[in-house]
């Protein structure tokens, strides 16, 4: 069940999709600094990424400072990582075009 706590295996396997993302310590949230070109950018990439969120009724823990969008992924509802976090990680690198 995508709303489910994956175990340490699980994270591990998901991690090898997503070099540019880190995992905290006890593994409850994987994290990630994307920096843009400009704020346009990186708020194109932030509304691009709401619209993905709302559909998936899954959303970031984020802030934008000028270019750069700090990214924090959890399931705030499972008290960890969950399959739906690693989807929208995947989106995110996908939308900003990596
Ligand atoms: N987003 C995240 N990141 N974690 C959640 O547990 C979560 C969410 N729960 N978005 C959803 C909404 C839940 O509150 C609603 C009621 O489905």
């Amino acid at each position: 069940m995508a709303r489910a706590k994956m175990s340490e295996a699980e994270v591990k396997t998901a991690m090898a999709d997503l070099p540019d993302w880190n995992l905290e310590g006890d593994q409850s949230a994987i994290s990630r600094r994307f920096t843009f070109t400009n704020f346009n950018q990186a708020f194109g990439f932030m509304a691009r990424v709401a619209m993905e969120a709302e559909k998936m009724d899954h959303h970031p823990d984020w802030s934008n400072v000028y270019k750069t969008v700090d990214v924090r992924l959890n399931t705030h509802d499972a008290g960890g990582l969950t399959e739906l976090d690693f989807k929208l990680a995947r989106k995110m690198d996908k939308l900003a075009g990596g």
